[in-house]
């Protein structure tokens, strides 16, 4: 057993929480990258003495763990091979569209598989020098996903959970993934490993049983030596009393004002907010509206589509595919349908701090938010939060783990251009009855389920689950 740290709480994240950043003399240093899991995350780690293991961005070698704010963070470093292999390509390339439904086709490479092996063992060392004797470890998403496993062999004291951020496939697509059993060993290191949904739960209970051989009940796993993992679903969430806070504050009000005076002040906008990824769905999400135009069922005077599209992962060529497709549908549509400073779509590639995105949900009368796939997304939770006068529109895709809990959105199927399109006019047409009661109910509903409460309900698990079941399990049987 590698010698105890003193951390009684550690999350391990493949970021950090906070960027790189020039000061005003030059030297370098460090500013807070605002997120919710940050702000969820960051009382608990002030009262358990706890550290923040993660990445930084970038190649820097030899950096320090140093203190931000009153956190202790203990970066970890990446060559630039490893930003290729592990980050861009087996985190991005081969498990972020595998785990999206294949809704872009997965990369195999073994090379790719060495370099996300290296980087897990990497984490997991670092984890188990920090931890105190029979600490917490909280290992976050799918690019860490053998590390429960690797820091159980190292540390056997330590309590450990895992949360999966993306969705968790079928049997019929993990199959693919030459490395699945390592995934699924690799995962049963910890002792409760949290999902977005109960169904993501259930494929990795039926994965365990079917490929690792392992005996199952429910949401438990008994393991041959004597341990029990739990799997079950913890929906995240945001901070919402802060995004209704920074809504209600006077500048994000009048920024509000100020964008719908600079498209035009139409009857309605609608907006699209996203990272610039194929699982969003912008692609379809545009051409309906498009089509909406061209139909005459919209005129650009009355609606106008405000797309906010957040640079992202610059250096995968999918994603390099995606935005020249963005480019060109935007181009086009405008190229058809718009008029002099009137374009159809105001197109942004770019991200804004926090205070522009409240002032953007403020501004929209109608949030469109249509992946193809996705674990939760937490944007259609901000615009809710952001409504505090009970009124606009959320127009949602069924496949959003959001969907779940936001019952009262125009829910849509993003691979029905028809039905989307529908969805589209009828919350645009809704009376503003119809619009306040569905706003309320899922007010109360992300209100009440905030990020501090899914922290909380995820720890107080951990902290609960029987670590051994003292049944006689025999060997796997594996297939
Ligand atoms: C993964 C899962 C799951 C975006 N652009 C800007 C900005 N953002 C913030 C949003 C939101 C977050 O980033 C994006 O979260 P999403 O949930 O929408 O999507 P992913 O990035 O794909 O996140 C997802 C999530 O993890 C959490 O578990 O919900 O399913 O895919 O908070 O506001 N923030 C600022 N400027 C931007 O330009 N300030």
């Amino acid at each position: 057993m590698a010698s105890p740290g003193s951390a009684d709480l550690v999350i391990v994240a493949n970021r950090l929480p906070v960027d790189r950043v020039e000061e005003p003399d030059g030297a370098p240093g460090w500013r807070r990258s605002p997120g919710g899991l940050v702000s969820a995350l960051e009382p608990v780690l002030r009262a358990n003495d706890g550290v923040w293991i993660g990445w930084p961005g970038g190649t820097e070698q030899d950096l320090e763990p140093f203190q931000d704010d009153g956190m202790s963070l203990v970066p970890m470093t990446m060559t630039a091979a490893e930003i290729e292999e592990f980050y861009e390509g087996f985190s991005n390339a081969t498990l972020w569209p595998l785990y999206h439904d294949v809704v872009a086709k997965p990369e195999f490479h073994r090379e790719w598989w060495d370099a996300y092996v290296t980087v897990n063992r990497r984490f997991a060392d670092k984890a188990a020098e920090v931890a105190a004797e029979n600490a917490t470890v909280w290992v976050h998403d799918y690019q860490l996903q053998l590390v429960p496993a690797m820091l159980r062999e190292l540390r056997p004291d330590l309590r450990i959970g895992f949360y999966l951020h993306i969705p968790f496939p079928p049997a019929e697509l993990f199959q693919q993934l030459p490395w699945r059993r390592q995934l699924l060993e690799g995962l049963l290191g910890a002792d409760l490993v949290g999902f977005q949904l109960n169904g993501a739960a259930q494929n990795f209970i039926r994965l365990v049983r079917q490929r690792v051989g392992h005996k199952t009940h429910r949401d438990l796993v008994y393991l041959p030596d004597g341990r029990t993992v739990r799997a079950a679903a913890f929906p995240i969430s945001i901070d919402a009393a802060s995004y209704e806070t920074l809504a209600r504050s006077e500048e994000v009000g009048q920024r509000a004002k100020e964008i719908r005076e600079a498209v035009g002040n139409p009857r309605k906008i609608f907006l699209g907010v996203d990272r610039l990824d194929y699982t969003k769905g912008i692609y379809a999400r545009l051409r309906a509206f498009g089509e909406l135009i061209a139909d005459g069922e919209f005129d650009v005077s009355d609606a106008v589509f405000v797309q906010v599209a957040t640079p992202s992962r610059e250096q995968v060529e999918q994603y390099r595919i995606l935005r020249d497709d963005i480019d060109r549908l935007v181009g086009r549509i405008n190229g058809d349908l718009g008029r002099i400073g009137q374009p159809a779509i105001h197109y942004l590639h770019s991200s804004y701090p926090r205070e522009e995105m409240a002032a953007f949900f403020r501004a929209a009368d109608i949030m469109v938010v249509t992946p193809l796939r996705d674990g939760m997304n937490l944007i259609a939770k901000e615009y809710v939060a952001c409504r505090y006068e009970d009124d606009g529109a959320l127009v949602l895709s069924e496949f959003a783990g959001a969907a779940d809990e936001l019952r009262q959105a125009w829910l849509i199927n993003p691979y029905d251009i028809n039905g989307m399109k529908l969805a589209l006019r009828e919350a645009y047409a809704a009376d503003e009855r119809e619009v306040t009661k569905r706003m309320k109910a899922m007010r109360k509903t992300v209100l009440q389920h905030d990020v501090s409460a899914w922290a909380e309900s995820f720890l107080g698990e951990l902290a609960s689950v029987r670590p051994s079941h003292g049944k006689t399990v025999r060997p796997a049987k594996r297939s």
